[in-house]
């Protein structure tokens, strides 16, 4: 609850010293026991704590499972995720979020799980949710005021949030259209935006997110063993699935008020620059099948491309081979 956010908070913000279990109890406003109950709990969870007498506690590292408490241990966000709601296992997050969203969950609250065993892509496709190896999490976003339209480019700014991300890490990072986070020619990642909306007004939206990251290749459902990848298979190093999370959390924060504030023309740019095969010739196939050239993004999502006639045509659901 409440109490233990706190005491996270407190105990992350002296990592470098001791906290007595007097300050503790005083700055919760809990007994001594009450405090070592807690302290109890986040070992629990993980934790390694270092308890000396006289001195008080100090924690020396915090957990590689995924936990509430290890995901909010150095979270630097202003609201999202602040509120965290944790679940071994789940249908999907989706359903969680949206259940928690009309039980009026705050904007921000984020609900994660170690394992999805019905998670889902667009259109009802099944999303491979394997136990502990993932990031499977569905944010829950109320914006003050924005029209439908706009929250459709919802999902293009969270790729480009996602893509700055993993690019910091010196991955090689493409956004395949529409909202697919590639790498080396797999799908490393995919964004799921539903919203509930009336006519010219949104309710909420839930933006949920699912990556790759600490799977082998015989992790990865067989239907998907040749086109998807993970981090660890990119990078041949294991993640803390924790710090990742935070991480793209300050991301999607920070470029979700950027979107707010200043609109999407900053992110149709850096869309573009992210864009699988852009400028190169594939086909579509419409009723017939014509060669077109990927050139840009619409501000509504549609892909924009050129066709051999050198006309723009701007494409909602064509199919594209790749
Ligand atoms: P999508 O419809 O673009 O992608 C689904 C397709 O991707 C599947 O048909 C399959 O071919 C392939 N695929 C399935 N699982 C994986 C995987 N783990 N890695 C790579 N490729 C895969 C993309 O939909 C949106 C996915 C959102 C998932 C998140 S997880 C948290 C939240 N909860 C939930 O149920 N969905 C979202």
């Amino acid at each position: 609850g409440n109490t233990r956010k706190r005491l996270i908070d407190i105990l992350s913000s002296h990592k470098d010293t001791y906290v007595s279990g007097q300050e503790l109890s005083n700055m919760l406003n809990i007994s001594r026991s009450a405090v070592w109950k807690h302290m109890n709990e986040l070992k629990k969870d993980g934790y390694q704590i270092e308890g000396v007498t006289k001195k008080g506690y100090r924690i020396i590292n915090s957990p590689n499972d995924l936990s509430a408490s290890a995901l909010q241990w150095d979270l630097k966000t202003d609201w999202l995720g602040q509120e965290i709601v944790y679940k071994e296992q789940v249908k999907s997050t989706q359903l969680v979020a949206h259940e928690l969203a009309r039980e009026d969950a705050k904007h921000g609250t984020v609900v994660v799980a170690r394992e999805q065993t019905e998670g889902r892509g667009r259109m009802r496709r099944y999303w491979d949710s394997k136990d502990g190896l993932g990031l499977w999490f569905s944010s829950i976003i109320r914006p003050m005021y924005i029209e439908p339209k706009r929250a459709s480019q919802l999902t293009l700014v969270a790729a480009v949030a996602i893509a700055d991300c993993l690019s910091k890490k010196g991955l090689d990072i493409k956004i395949k259209w529409p909202n697919d986070i590639f790498v080396g020619g797999r799908k490393l990642a995919g964004i799921l935006t539903e919203m509930q909306a009336e006519q010219d007004f949104v309710q909420y939206i839930i933006l949920g997110i699912g990556m790759n990251v600490n799977h082998e290749i015989e992790d990865l459902h067989d239907s998907i063993k040749e086109k998807a990848t993970s981090l660890f298979l990119e990078t041949r190093e294991k993640m803390n699935l924790n710090h990742l999370l935070d991480q793209l959390l300050e991301e999607l924060e920070l470029k979700y008020e950027m979107f707010i504030e200043d609109g999407f023309h900053l992110f149709k740019e850096k869309w573009e620059s992210y864009a699988y095969k852009i400028g190169e010739w594939l086909q579509v196939k419409t009723n017939n099948t014509w060669d077109a050239k990927v050139i840009g993004i619409h501000e509504d999502g549609a892909l924009i491309v050129t066709d051999r006639q050198d006309q723009e045509q701007v494409l909602y659901s064509a199919e594209i081979i790749w």
